[in-house]
């Protein structure tokens, strides 16, 4: 049998690596790990009646929020709260960000952004969901209260970022920058072991996901990489297979294993696309790079993106580099044409 490694032994390994650092990030990271392992309680009784269905209010961008969105954020803030390394947090169910008051907080070098449960409307069909996370040192001074601008970072300056997919085994998979590594919850002794060491994204894979049913709504150049992705041709091992959870982390996921391209595209209804910059965007972009993968608005990188709001909106094409590159080459060329 393999040597069993935990999240934690994990994490004060790698602490190691980093002789002058305080130990807060590491601390933080177990934080989410125990968080997580929560949430996964909850999200596992979910079919269990009261838990179920819409909580009955809206979020900021006019969803209704289902009961496991709003307890899984109080369970990640409160950890956030009580930990000491967090000075305050942005997530995808509250409209302002959160400046933690505690003199304990205000000391905290970190801000975190995070989408607590995403892909929450597949809540109740027993599909997968996730936690996305990322993680900021602060602009402001320690000791005061977190303000806007340790929210609004690019995200190239992000510390560590990752997620939680809650899936039929639930794991965390998580990036400080220096290679991305994947850790699967063993529900008997209750830790998450290290299962995906070094996680490398394929250059090219053989899986789109897209929600084609918007495709009608989408730029030309969207709609000739989907023709492009169900050519017949062998040497390049077309046609793609088309699959879309509409879990975000899941699908994501599952590209990162086998190779693959998301795209959430601009459409004439979201001109914007859907999915958020900060804590849904950048976070994947992140683990994405640093397995080798490519993460776009379709021209730019993901993690140059200077944001300007909270709960900013961009198109996102993310997954196998030579996918996303080739995605990007189509847009380019329709954009020549319509000019
Ligand atoms: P959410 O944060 O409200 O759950 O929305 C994000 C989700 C992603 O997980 C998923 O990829 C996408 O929305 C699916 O959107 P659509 O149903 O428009 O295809
Ligand atoms: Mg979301």
């Amino acid at each position: 049998m393999r040597k069993i490694i935990t999240l934690s032994e994990y994490i004060i390994d790698r602490q190691a690596d980093f002789p002058y650092a305080s130990g807060d990030l590491s601390r933080l990271l177990s934080d989410i790990g125990i968080a997580a392992k929560i949430v996964n309680k909850q999200v596992n009784k979910a079919g269990l009646g009261d838990i179920l269905g819409a909580h009955g209010t809206e979020n900021i961008q006019g969803e209704t929020q289902q009961k496991l969105d709003v307890i899984a954020d109080e369970v990640f803030i409160n950890s956030f709260k009580n930990g000491g390394q967090v000075c305050g947090i942005a997530s995808e169910e509250n409209d302002g960000y959160l400046a933690f008051e505690k003199d304990l907080c205000k000391k905290g070098k970190y801000v975190v952004l995070f989408d607590p449960l995403d892909g929450s409307s597949n809540i109740d069909v027993n599909v997968s969901i996730g936690t996305i996370f990322s993680i900021y040192r602060r602009t402001s001074s320690i000791g005061d209260l977190a303000n806007v601008n340790d929210f609004l970072q690019v995200g190239y300056e992000q510390a560590a970022a990752g997620y939680v997919v809650y899936g039929s085994s639930t794991m965390l998979v998580y990036s400080t920058g220096h290679g991305v590594n994947g850790f699967t919850l063993e529900p008997s002794i209750g830790e998450f072991c290290l299962s995906h060491p070094n996680m490398q994204i394929p250059e090219d894979g053989k899986i789109y996901s897209i929600n084609e049913g918007n495709l009608a709504m989408c730029e030309e150049g969207v709609k000739s990489y989907i023709d492009y992705c169900k050519e017949v041709d062998k040497q390049s091992n077309r046609p793609y297979s088309a699959r879309y959870i509409g879990s975000l982390v899941a699908d994501f996921h599952r590209n990162l294993i086998k190779g693959g391209i998301y795209i959430y595209p601009a459409t004439s209804s979201a001109p914007n696309g859907k999915l958020r910059l900060l804590y849904e965007c950048n976070p994947l972009a992140f683990l994405a790079e640093q397995a080798g993968g490519v993460a776009t608005d379709g021209k730019q990188r993901i993690l140059d993106i200077k944001p300007t709001e909270l709960h900013q909106r961009v198109p996102y094409y993310v997954g196998s580099k030579n996918m996303v590159e080739k995605a990007m080459e189509y847009l380019a060329e329709q954009e020549a044409v319509t000019k």
